[in-house]
C-alpha cells in the first residue's frame, strides 16, 4: 500500500507551499482540509513546538495516517519576539492577513530602520499514529518594511523585507520563497530524517 502523509494544517498558503516542497518526496500528500470530519485542533500551547506537536498528534490519531504539522510565525526583535506563536491572530481571533500586518506596521511606526530586524520561524513535527515522531526547525532572517509590497505568498510576506534579495517576501516567486524560507529550511532537515523514520514505522500505518 502506498504510504501517505496528511498535512495537519488548514492554512491554504502553507498547504500550497508544502505540496510544492514535497512533490518529489515519493509519498502521497493530502491535506486535512480535504478530509471530512477531521477535528479542528485548538492551538493553546505557548511554544511553536508545543503547538506543532499537538496538531500533528491529534490529526495522526484522528485519521490513522502520519501527520505533518507546521507551527510558524513572525518573531520581531523590537517587539520582544511578538507576534510569535500568536502571529495568526495578532489583530484578533478571526483577523485577516492584511489586518495582522497593518497592525504590525502601526506598532512599528516609531521603530528606526536599524531596529526593524525580524525572522520567520517554523517548527515541523511528523507524527506517526504509533506514537513515534520527529521534528525540525527552520528560520529566515529579514527586516520589517515601512509599507506593504507584492502579492505573492500569504500572511506577513508583504511587509517582510529580505535584504539578500532586496525585495519583500511577497515580491518573489513561490520557488524563490521555498528556497530560502523558514518552511523550506525546516522541511530540508526533516527530509534528511525521513527515510529512517519511514523504515522504523513501516507496516504500522492505519492501526
Ligand atoms: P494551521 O494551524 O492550520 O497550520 P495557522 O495559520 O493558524 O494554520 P499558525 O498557528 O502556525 O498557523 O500561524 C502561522 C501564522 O504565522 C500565519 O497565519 C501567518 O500569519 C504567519 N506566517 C507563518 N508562515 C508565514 C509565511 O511563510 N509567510 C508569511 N506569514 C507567515
Amino acid at each position: 500500500m502506498k504510504r501517505q502523509i496528511v498535512l495537519a494544517t488548514r492554512n491554504r498558503g502553507k498547504i500550497r507551499e508544502l505540496q510544492a516542497l514535497m512533490k518529489d518526496f515519493g509519498i502521497e500528500v493530502v491535506s486535512v482540509a480535504d478530509i471530512k470530519g477531521a477535528p479542528e485542533v485548538e492551538e493553546d500551547a505557548d511554544t511553536f513546538i508545543g503547538n506543532s506537536l499537538k496538531k500533528a498528534r491529534e490529526i495522526a490519531s484522528a485519521t490513522g495516517f502520519m501527520a505533518l504539522a507546521d507551527d510558524s510565525g513572525l518573531v520581531v526583535d523590537a517587539l520582544d519576539g511578538a507576534p510569535g506563536v500568536y502571529s495568526a491572530r495578532y489583530a484578533g481571533d478571526n483577523a485577516t492577513d492584511e489586518e495582522n500586518y497593518l497592525k504590525l506596521l502601526e506598532e512599528m511606526r516609531d521603530i528606526p530602520d536599524e531596529k526593524r530586524t525580524a525572522r520567520f520561524k517554523c517548527v515541523m513535527v511528523l507524527f506517526h499514529p504509533s506514537g513515534q515522531w520527529i521534528s525540525a526547525e527552520g528560520s529566515c532572517e529579514g527586516v520589517i518594511a515601512r509599507e506593504p509590497a507584492g502579492s505573492e505568498g500569504f500572511g506577513y510576506d508583504p511587509v517582510f523585507f529580505v535584504p539578500e534579495l532586496n525585495r519583500c517576501m511577497a515580491q518573489i516567486s513561490p520557488d524563490e520563497k521555498n528556497a530560502i524560507s523558514h518552511r523550506g529550511n525546516a522541511l530540508k532537515k526533516l527530509r534528511e530524517m525521513l527515510p529512517e523514520f519511514l523504515e522504523k514505522t513501516r507496516g504500522k500505518d492505519n492501526p
